[in-house]
């Protein structure tokens, strides 16, 4: 006998919660310390409680943006969990505004939830609900240090856990720290292991472009983000000046602005981050366009539900492993041999610890 498979939303609720990320991740942007994250539950009718949460990156947008996911509740209780409904009422709502930053993560977070609900009505693992398995989703290790000594010390520690591939953030004053840094750990995990670095944005694009011959004789498995992320004309300059691919995505606002930089040739890779990209709804439309330019597409956090995704993904590349809601989830994504194993229970898995919240 099937389960109800109808669902009717009763109520949204936001909390706030600031996570401590010990140690801290160090960009070349800023130092994250805690992560600032809105825990969604969508509740329903049938009882069904679906579950999703937002990375807000730093606390001065934490409660607001709290607040703006509990303003969303009023206008779609009442409605069917129809995650494609509720996003065109919610864009409505949010057109002449733009749903672009708090507001189309906010939108993102409900949508997460929705389809996390809805899998869990039909008792399916998320991926499963949307057609696929749950096959092993090759990972790597997000490393959090930038100093030489450290962070070579956390990419050995990786590989000895399994990782096949790790990625360091660089973006030193000098490129020759860079360099240092980058031939340090590949020291510390042999040839067999990716490497992948991440600029965060730091450099003008005559500055990625010579700093990317210089990265082009170590081997790097892509270089990411080296210049401002919207300027996707200057990445295109960057991508068709390096050898090494060129990936970009975090910062895409939806699958529209990902067309634009795909039509700019702004990168090589492709790597949305399923909150900034629209959610659930959103990600199945930004990898249908990746299938379309035969483009890797990899997740940008998020990976608990970031792993089912993936799954669901034709062009599938990497699943990015940094934990940083591992410390308030019932259980966090568990890592075998370097791969995601995505949870056989109903939904996303995420479900919270509430003690620890
Ligand atoms: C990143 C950006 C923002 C917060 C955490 C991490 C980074 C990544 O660019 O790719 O992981
Ligand atoms: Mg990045």
């Amino acid at each position: 006998m099937l389960p109800t498979t109808r669902l009717t939303v009763s109520g949204l609720l936001a909390r706030a919660v600031d996570v401590p990320v010990e140690p801290p991740l160090e960009t070349a942007s800023a130092q994250i310390r805690s992560a600032p994250l809105v825990l969604v539950d969508l509740a329903t009718e049938e009882g069904v409680t679906g579950h999703s949460y937002a990375f807000c990156v730093t606390p001065l947008a934490l409660a607001p943006m709290a607040r703006l996911v509990s303003n969303l509740g009023p206008p779609i209780e009442g409605d069917a969990v129809a995650p494609l409904s509720i996003e065109d009422k919610l864009h409505d709502r949010f057109r002449l505004l733009g749903p672009q930053g708090l507001t189309g993560m906010a939108m993102a977070a409900v949508d997460v939830a929705a389809w996390d609900a809805l899998a869990k009505a039909h008792e399916l693992p998320l991926v499963e609900f949307l057609g696929g398995e749950r096959p092993p989703i090759p990972a790597y290790a997000s490393l959090r240090a930038m100093g030489l000594e450290s962070v070579t010390e956390e990419a050995r520690e990786a590989v000895g856990s399994g990782f096949g591939a790790v990625k360091v953030r660089i973006g030193h004053p000098d490129v020759r720290r860079d360099v240092e840094v980058v031939r340090a750990v590949r020291n510390a995990i042999g040839d067999g292991v990716d490497l992948m670095v991440d600029y965060n944005q730091v450099l003008s694009v005559p500055e990625a472009i010579s700093r990317a011959r210089i990265l082009d004789e170590e081997g790097l498995y892509w270089i990411e983000e080296p210049t401002r992320a919207d300027d996707f004309a200057g990445h295109a300059r960057i991508t068709r000046e390096a050898k090494t691919h060129v990936q970009i995505g975090e910062n895409w606002w939806g699958p529209h602005d990902m067309a634009k930089s795909l039509a700019a040739g702004a990168s090589n890779l492709a790597m949305p981050d399923v909150i900034k990209i629209g959610g659930v709804s959103g990600w199945l439309r930004a990898v249908a366009l990746a299938e379309a330019e035969g483009m890797p597409a990899s997740s940008h956090l998020y990976p608990e539900v970031s792993a089912h995704l993936l799954a669901a993904t034709p062009t599938r590349d990497r699943l990015e492993h940094l934990d940083l809601a591992g410390p308030i989830l019932k259980e966090p994504l568990r890592i075998e041999s370097g791969n995601a194993v995505i949870p056989t229970s109903p939904g996303t898995g995420v479900e919270w610890d509430e003690e620890a919240v």
